[in-house]
């Protein structure tokens, strides 16, 4: 066994009993069946059909045809031996207007979807908002209006009433920031608006969304049960003379904005700061920071790359090196002048950085901030050019990127960090958003003609991981 491998390649690395290994995905990029049984469109049906906002014109009304296909890849998930399944409830399936009645036929495909998971000895682990929201609410003003929380809450409460038998962690959001400042703000994500205070409302009311949501879960779930909520956070290096305060500025608008009032009670004061002369966050009333500060269960994790800031001096171009899918506005309000600077590779497919080391410095840094909060990691992963070649994808690249993600965690945890598990980023191959079907993140193939899965060899690594729990050779 090597441990402390400067590169991060260890292998033999044990992780303790009851770690959960398991794998993720999303409603709208595997289900399929957009128009079906009752489902209406949601804004990332809508964005799909708006021309040049995602490759190709491609869109998810037929995905992976999870929809139908569901047995299949759980017996996948069965096979691979996975503890946890991390998937998602679409929204417009269940209540396809955002409001009102529920949708019978959408609860009854979760409750086949759940009780196949629990059949197969699979705990499901299910986040009630990855970013398909009804289009009905966003007609009447989306994240940016207050409403939209509330209806999440009575959204939260309709799923908790039917699955809350069966789900043992609630995730209510995932990757919020994305839905603010992708959404709202640099307009490359549904619904495509550019507009800074629009962005800085909508991250508010995700914020009051979840706490809401919590306590809607918590008041008809009638089981003892985990909350959590999913973060994307932005892993920053600072360059240059002021680039410590630009790293700060970019942990005060990715990270902190969440986590401030998620965990702490607050939106941080520099925050505020900040982003004054967008908005003097009045929309923030009485109440709402005793709603979000949840206590949570868990903090799900979700860790790709770092990002090297530094302070434009006005002189030359901005770099804006990690651009969000070629953005003409910025999804970072209040922090005009931080500029992206390109970063020493290895790349993903996606043009991200590889660095295992940011997943390490990220553990640490939450365990510091939060020293009683357990954590998961609930996505990471990698897109890569596979090629399938008689019934195989030799994917070397996407071992070593998991090899090396998952010394990480142990590294951490060796230095007393409480990670309760890893889900892999993504089960299969699906809809990359804005980038279509051109990204391949899936541990298992998906043939888009056929719909064919074919596990990946780093399905087969990833197997023996989580069944010995010891990093494979
Ligand atoms: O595919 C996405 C997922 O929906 C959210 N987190 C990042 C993944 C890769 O971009």
């Amino acid at each position: 066994m090597t441990s402390g491998n400067p590169d991060y390649r260890d292998s033999g690395l044990r992780f303790p009993e009851g770690f959960l290994f398991g794998s993720a995905t999303a409603s709208y990029q595997i289900e399929g069946a957009a128009a079906e049984d009752g489902r209406l469109p949601s804004i990332w049906d809508t964005f799909c059909r708006t021309p040049g906002k995602v490759r190709g014109g491609d869109n998810g009304d037929v995905a992976d045809d999870h929809y139908h296909r569901f047995d299949q890849d759980l017996d996948l998930l069965k096979d691979l031996g996975l503890d946890t399944y991390r998937f998602s409830i679409a929204w417009p399936r269940v209540q396809p207007t955002g409001s009102g009645e529920a949708n019978q036929a959408g609860l009854d495909f979760y409750s086949r979807l759940v009780d196949g998971m629990l059949e197969r000895g699979i705990t499901p682990i299910a986040t009630l908002y990855h970013w398909d929201l009804p289009q009905p609410l966003e007609d009447e003003g989306g994240w940016p209006a207050r409403h939209t929380a509330e209806r999440f809450a009575e959204y939260a409460a309709i799923v908790g009433r039917h699955l809350g038998d069966r789900i043992g962690t609630w995730t209510t959001l995932n990757e919020p920031w994305c839905s603010a400042f992708l959404g709202y703000g640099a307009g490359v994500h549904a619904p495509g608006r550019t507009d800074p205070l629009a962005a800085l409302r909508a991250a508010h009311h995700l914020n009051l969304a979840h706490g809401l949501g919590v306590q809607a879960l918590r008041s008809v779930v009638p089981r003892d049960a985990q909350y959590s909520v999913t973060l994307n956070f932005a892993v920053l290096r600072g360059d240059g003379p002021d680039g410590a305060d630009a790293a700060r500025q970019i942990d005060a608008v990715a990270n902190r904005i969440f986590t401030g009032p998620m965990l702490t009670g607050g939106y941080p004061a520099d925050l505020l700061a900040d982003t004054a002369s967008v908005t003097d966050w009045s929309f923030v009333q009485d109440g709402d920071l005793v709603d979000i500060a949840q206590p949570l269960d868990v903090l799900g994790v979700n860790y790709y790359n770092t990002a090297l800031v530094s302070l434009w001096d006005g002189v030359g171009e901005k770099q804006m090196a990690d651009n969000h899918g070629e953005a003409v506005a910025s999804p970072y309000p209040g922090a005009d002048r931080v500029q992206f600077l390109p970063q020493p590779g290895p790349y993903t497919a996606m043009g991200w950085n590889i660095a295992p080391d940011g997943l390490e410095q990220l553990l640490l840094s939450l365990r510091e901030q939060f020293p009683d909060q357990p954590l998961m990691i609930t996505e990471n992963g990698a897109a890569f050019d596979d090629v399938l070649e008689d019934g195989r994808v030799a994917d070397a690249d996407r071992i070593d990127y998991l090899r090396r993600h998952f010394t990480a965690a142990h590294r951490a945890m060796r230095q007393g960090v409480d990670l309760r598990g890893y889900q892999v980023w993504s089960l299969l191959d699906n809809f990359e958003w804005a980038y279509g079907y051109s990204k391949r993140f899936g541990i298992v193939h998906v043939d888009y003609e056929t719909l064919e899965r074919t596990p990946k060899d780093s399905a087969l690594w990833y197997s023996q991981l989580a069944t010995s729990h010891m990093i494979p050779e």
